[in-house]
């Protein structure tokens, strides 16, 4: 064991719809450990939003506009990526929407963008990379699952659905390519605060805490929200040789929402 193990230096990361948030906060840790980040959001001004935000990070990344649902879109762009920066090495599977709705209210149109987002395009996308990971002899894939991969709650039957889904290719594609020595993993994040959770944290109008975020407080035994810099080094060691053994596995990042009963009255 060395520390190099835990280095990502000559690896080139792709991690998508990492212009902001969670990917780009993974994305962030991984450039610090020596990855070359390149990354993709669905529109040009997110890419153009997500570059200046790598620069001012002192990461030179590359972003590419690519919506993650479209298959020949995604072929193209790995292509691109394969001749203008090289193979991709680590693929984080981040792009992800969340609707809440109740399910007897949800149509089945919204229903299924849900899960094109979340569970269809990390199967378009890890499709586009893994030939050239086997040709190459190594490989990553880290998928962005949630606490929904495990549990449900009111409103969210599409994301609940596609998240739980997420965790079973990940474990199909450890199952399927484990041979060729690539490694797919997920990460379960908690309660994170991100554009996608500010709806469940904005203050009253009488200025007290969102009812749901007391509620996430009173779930998680640290007693807060989580950042997103706080997944970049669960991402980091996943992406690396030092968890070469680690396949198929859902390294859930909760502050402990799993282990715990709630806060007692
Ligand atoms: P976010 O703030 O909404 O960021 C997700 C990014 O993906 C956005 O840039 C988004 O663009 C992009 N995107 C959406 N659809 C896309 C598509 N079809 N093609 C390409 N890019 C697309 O979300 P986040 O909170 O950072 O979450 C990132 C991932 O973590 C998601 O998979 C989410 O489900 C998961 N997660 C989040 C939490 C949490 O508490 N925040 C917890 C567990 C898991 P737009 O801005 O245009 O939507
Ligand atoms: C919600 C939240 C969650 C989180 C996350 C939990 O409405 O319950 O948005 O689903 O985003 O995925 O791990």
């Amino acid at each position: 064991m060395k520390l190099d193990d835990f280095s990502l230096k000559g690896k080139v990361a792709l991690v998508t719809g990492a212009s902001y948030g969670i990917g780009f906060a993974i994305a962030s840790g991984m450039a610090a450990c020596g990855a070359t980040i390149v990354f993709n959001d669905i529109k040009q001004e997110l890419v153009d939003k997500g570059l200046a935000n790598y620069k001012e990070a002192g990461i030179d990344a590359h972003g590419y506009v690519c919506n993650v649902c479209d298959e020949e879109a995604v072929q193209a762009m790995v292509k691109q990526i394969e001749e203008e920066v090289g193979v991709i090495d680590i693929l984080v599977n981040n792009a992800g929407i969340i609707r809440r709705i109740p399910m007897t209210e949800m149509s089945a149109a919204d229903f299924r963008m849900v899960v094109d987002v979340d569970l269809n395009a990390p199967f378009i996308v890890s499709k586009a990379v893994i030939p050239s990971m086997q040709k190459k002899g190594h490989g990553k894939i880290i998928n962005i699952c949630s606490m929904m991969s495990e549990l449900g709650r009111e409103t969210v039957s599409a994301y609940a659905a596609a998240k739980g889904g997420l965790k079973m290719l990940t474990r199909n594609i450890c199952s399927e390519y484990g041979a060729d020595n690539i490694q797919c993993n997920g990460i379960g994040p908690g309660y994170i605060e991100t554009p996608q959770t500010a709806p469940l944290r904005e203050r009253q109008a009488d200025g007290s805490r969102h009812p749901f975020d007391a509620f996430i407080v009173g779930r998680t035994p640290a007693g807060r929200w989580l950042k997103p810099e706080e997944l970049a080094g669960p991402a980091v060691f996943l992406a690396s040789d030092a968890s070469n053994a680690v396949n198929g596995h859902i390294l859930y990042v909760d502050g402990g929402i799993l282990a715990y009963i709630g806060k007692q009255p």
